[in-house]
């Protein structure tokens, strides 16, 4: 009996991990996928540049021009590894109605033997000729009660240093793991195994891909891709779809949101926590420039994409941000929509697919108003505006992305990594929508607020694979992110808002906002970015009482004299275009949400289609 020894020297577990379960799945996953060496990371400094030299000698990471963009480093990915796959995305619970109708869903045992244990097992033999790297992380401030512990096993150097930027990564969390602790198992492949002696590609992955979800048992296991939240399993794949299901099963959310702070001149501050599909301007709405004539405000940012939220002893839901990291879509960030990100993509980044300058600096659509004369575009090729004229190409792939630590954001909100969380006031859910949703909208009580966020719609962009710019319902925008059945879900969140205020406790105000209409143009009227403050101060104004508003058919909306116009020229006809309700458009809108209560039907909460029924009856007496 001294395998375990044996085998404890060949998986190089360091004399400080004492945790018997960890090792002996990183054994079974090492035996599994033939891995042909082990290296557990340990967060630091030394390390992330010691991979990152690798991953520059193999040619993934190209080193950038140190003088105009310090400690940063280019990606370019294989051209089919551009994107989350949804349609390769599956959440295998024992019961398919607990996937329910949105999810892909196979049974547990027929997908491990498709994975883990048939002859022909994806993951057998996965990773021969390679590194596995044991990646311990913290989704949330260490030690938090609202955080919890990962560890992805990956054979991609690439995503261990993205993890280190993107989650608090190393001998922290094993600290916080200790000898017994809980923690949630990521498997992670690139599915490209290496023959003694072969030459490596630059972005190994596998045309075939598997983003696996076991629920029950709280397993990720993902297969064939290399790219964001594809291999990042902290992200989408734990911090939504696996923290969902733990949610669900524990009174808490897990939710696709950013978390702001908001200070007005008096000093007092609120935090908002507002939801909005991939690539529709979470990460600028969370670093939000305050406009000219709102002297005295600030906005300052707490996390870009995902809110983990519990409800706390004081009855006030308590957000932490369980990333430490922003993986924000490059194309379009420039000094106009949002400058402190422009500041802290400065240094110390990896862009992946975005455009090189021949000066070895960064470029992508939008970042200026006149493009380079000259670059080399995502896929290695040279670039030139002619040639984008004449052929369309972009530079940047839609989908390009920067990777940076939220700690070089100017504007990080003190509180940020407070494990206690920050109470929330208020919950925004916006789509991207040409028509039809107002600019902005409170709803009048809980109902109607799970209302407006179940049936939020949005049209499709670059972040996922797929048909762009066509309205898909997106509810709570979690579509892509739920790991349990969506009408389960609504229940979930009636309950949470019931539970608050049966306990006497405090249920935050919530809103239906839309930057995006557009007018006859094709263009979008309303300015966005930092002009959304506008916005944002009138919800303010209505939790303190002090906004006006007029009641709609869908909640209240303000009027043009309810906003604060100082400093933009907005007209009260522009204003009509963005927040008027236009029946016909509506009665189709009502049509469209009864159409995804059909697909939900099962265990769909009564609220909504009574929320509905009585939208309907108010509109045709409209
Ligand atoms: O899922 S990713 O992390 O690749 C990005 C997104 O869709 O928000
Ligand atoms: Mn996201």
């Amino acid at each position: 009996m001294n395998r375990p020894s044996q085998e404890g020297a060949r998986l190089n577990v360091p004399a400080h991990v004492k945790h018997a379960r960890l090792i002996a799945w990183v054994a079974e996953v090492a035996a599994l996928t033939e891995a042909a060496d082990v290296v557990w990371c340990d967060g630091s400094e030394a390390e992330y540049k010691r991979l990152c030299d690798q991953l520059v000698a193999a040619g993934t990471l190209m080193k950038l021009n140190p003088e105009l963009r310090p400690n940063s480093y280019l990606a370019r990915s294989d051209a089919g590894d551009v994107a989350r796959v949804e349609d390769r995305t599956y959440i295998c619970s024992a019961k398919k109605e607990d996937a329910g109708p949105t999810n892909n869903w196979m049974a547990p045992a027929e997908m491990r033997q498709l994975l883990q244990t048939s002859d022909k097992a994806l993951f057998k033999g996965a990773m021969k000729g390679r590194t596995m790297y044991v990646v311990p992380f913290s989704m949330g401030p260490l030690g938090s009660h609202i955080a919890h512990i990962g560890v992805e096993l990956t054979d991609s150097a690439y995503v261990a240093v993205s993890m280190r930027t993107m989650t608090r990564m190393g001998r922290g969390a094993l600290d916080v793991l200790g000898e017994n602790g809980d923690f949630v198992p990521c498997v992670h492949t690139v599915g490209a195994p290496l023959a003694a002696g072969a030459k490596d590609v630059a972005w190994p992955c596998n045309a075939t891909k598997y983003i696996v979800h076991y629920p029950e048992t709280r397993e990720i296991w993902s297969y064939g891709s290399g790219y964001g939240g594809n291999a990042l399993l902290g992200k989408k794949c734990f911090a939504l779809r696996i923290a969902s299901t733990m949610g669900r099963d524990q009174g808490w959310l897990a939710e696709h949101m950013l978390i702001l702070g908001v200070t007005n001149p008096q000093g007092k501050k609120y935090h908002v926590a507002a939801a909005f599909p991939s690539a529709c301007g979470k990460t600028n709405f969370s670093m939000l420039v305050p406009p000219e004539g709102y002297t005295g405000w600030k906005v300052t940012t707490i996390g870009d994409d995902i809110a983990w939220i519990k409800p706390n002893a004081d009855g006030r839901l308590c957000a932490i941000n369980p990333e430490a990291g922003y993986f924000g879509v490059a194309p379009g960030t420039n000094y106009h929509t949002n400058p402190n990100c422009m500041d802290s993509v400065k240094r110390d980044a990896i862009f992946t697919n975005v455009a090189l300058t021949d000066d070895g600096d960064v470029w992508w659509e939008g970042m200026t108003d006149t493009p380079p004369a000259h670059l080399i575009d995502w896929q290695g090729r040279d670039w030139t505006p002619a040639i984008a004229k004449e052929t369309g190409a972009k530079a940047a792939h839609p989908n390009s992305r920067f990777t940076v630590a939220a700690t070089n954001n100017p504007v990080l909100d003190p509180e940020w990594d407070n494990p206690a969380g920050v109470a929330i006031d208020a919950f925004i859910f916006g789509g991207r929508r040409s028509t039809t949703v107002p600019l902005v909208t409170e709803a009048r009580n809980w109902a109607e607020g799970v209302y407006m966020a179940a049936t939020m719609g949005s049209e499709t962009t670059a972040a996922a694979a797929g048909q762009q710019g066509v309205v898909r319902r997106d509810p709570f925008a979690m579509l892509p992110f739920m790991g349990y059945n969506m009408a389960d879900y609504f229940q979930h969140w009636l309950n949470v808002g019931e539970r608050l205020a049966a306990s006497g406790g405090r249920q935050p105000r919530i809103y239906c906002v839309n930057w995006f209409r557009k007018g006859a143009d094709g263009k979008f009227v309303w300015p966005g970015y930092g002009e959304n403050m506008r916005a944002l101060e009138w919800m303010l104004g209505r939790i303190e009482g002090s906004a006006g508003g007029a009641e709609n058919v869908f909640g209240t909306s303000p009027r043009y004299e309810d906003l604060r116009w100082d400093g933009l020229a907005f007209t009260r006809e522009q204003f009509a275009t963005v927040i008027g309700i236009d029946k016909a458009a509506w009665q189709q809108e009502l049509g469209l949400h009864a159409e995804l209560f059909k697909q939900l039907e099962y265990h769909l909460p009564a609220a909504l289609p009574d929320t509905r029924a009585r939208i309907e009856k108010s509109l045709a007496a409209a």
